[in-house]
């Protein structure tokens, strides 16, 4: 979106000994051209000297923090680094630009979250509900939040935090609910695999389209004042539905049987069992419902979005079955294919 603007675009991205650029390579300019405007450094959120350098070279317009350890159940097992990158990344950046004298330049953008709301308080959430974290991830997320808050009004910085519901696309992580549904519903058309594993299906999530929300996200730097929004669709629905209508894309009904772990979808027509839950995925302590209050946005940001769940689903299912005909074809010719489905 910010190259479609006609941004100049400086990403960060950690080592790894493998390309992991798969969900930006489509932006790829070769670095030796003429007007080349999407960089890559070399980073890490729990590196403050890399960012200071990096912000130093750069000395941009607009920060967008979108980095994290950003998987709930994650976080689970790995709290420290979770809190490194998430509450003391958020620190580190902030510092950077104060350090750096960028607070009258650097506009800063925090990706602050739902999972803030965690155990219910109030429904649906607004910016005005309190904050209630479940996990290791949305307590990290916390600090975030404030520290964002307090380095605004400490030092006058214009720095604000996007309150986003569950946000996704076809680019959307391989094990977040949503694309692990879309993905595996490809896979078992394609006979790539045979069922799919779930956990909670009882949970309730008011998911957008990733799109719609980053348009929110640049809206929010572009105020006379930096202040908080959420941003949600309003709606929310289960992950059992979700499923029901991934699977409807592919013209499979779904039908449920029993109740808990013992639960099971089963194809209407032939009988057989494509859904099961194993209790793997469920988390120590769940976020049950989030159900998103967009009207601050709407008011003063104009925003509103644009793309239906129905829309979605039909989308990522869509791009889904794509790129498992392209592993049929690699697995037809012998070639490995990815095989994890967690
Ligand atoms: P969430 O997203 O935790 O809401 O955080 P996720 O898609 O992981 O889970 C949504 C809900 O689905 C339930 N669930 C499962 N989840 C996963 N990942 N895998 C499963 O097999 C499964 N079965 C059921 C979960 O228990 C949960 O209730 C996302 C992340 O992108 C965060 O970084 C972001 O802050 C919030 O959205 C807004």
């Amino acid at each position: 979106m910010l190259l479609e603007k006609g941004y100049v675009v400086h990403g960060i991205k950690r080592r790894s000994s493998q390309f992991n650029t798969d969900r930006v390579d489509h932006l790829y300019q070769d670095q030796h051209e003429e007007n080349v405007r999407f960089f890559l450094h070399h980073g890490d959120m729990t590196d403050s000297t890399n960012l200071i350098r990096v912000i130093q070279q750069v000395k941009p317009d607009e920060i967008y923090n979108l980095a994290a350890q950003s998987h709930v159940q994650v976080s689970f097992d790995t709290p420290e680094y979770t809190a490194n990158a998430d509450a003391l990344g958020t620190l580190r950046i902030l510092e950077a630009i104060r350090i750096l004298g960028l607070e009258k330049k650097t506009r800063f953008y925090q990706a602050s979250t739902s999972e803030l709301y965690g155990l219910v308080q109030e429904t649906p959430q607004k910016e005005t509900t309190p904050f209630y974290p479940r996990s290791p991830y949305a307590a990290a997320k916390l600090y975030g939040y404030w520290i964002t808050v307090n380095y605004r009004e400490a030092y006058g910085m214009y720095a604000c935090n996007g309150i986003l519901f569950n946000h996704e696309s076809p680019l959307r992580g391989e094990t977040f609910v949503t694309r692990k549904i879309t993905r595996a519903v490809a896979r078992i058309t394609l006979g790539l695999q045979h069922k799919l594993h779930l956990g909670n299906l009882d949970a309730k999530r008011d998911w957008g389209f990733a799109k719609d929300y980053v348009e929110a996200m640049w809206l929010m730097l572009q105020q006379d004042q930096a202040e908080d929004f959420v941003i949600a669709t309003g709606r929310n629905t289960t992950v059992r539905d979700f499923v029901g209508q991934a699977f409807k894309e592919i013209g499979i009904n779904i039908e449920w049987h029993g109740s808990g772990i013992d639960e099971k979808g089963l194809d209407r027509t032939s009988g057989r069992v494509l859904v099961e839950v194993d209790p793997r995925y469920f988390r120590p302590t769940e976020v049950d419902l989030l159900l998103g209050d967009p009207t601050k946005a709407k008011i003063k940001l104009g925003w509103e979005p644009k793309t239906t769940l129905p829309e979605l689903v039909a989308m990522m299912v869509r791009e889904d079955i794509k790129t498992t005909e392209r592993d049929v074809l690699c697995k037809k010719n012998g070639y490995a294919v990815r095989q994890f489905n967690e």
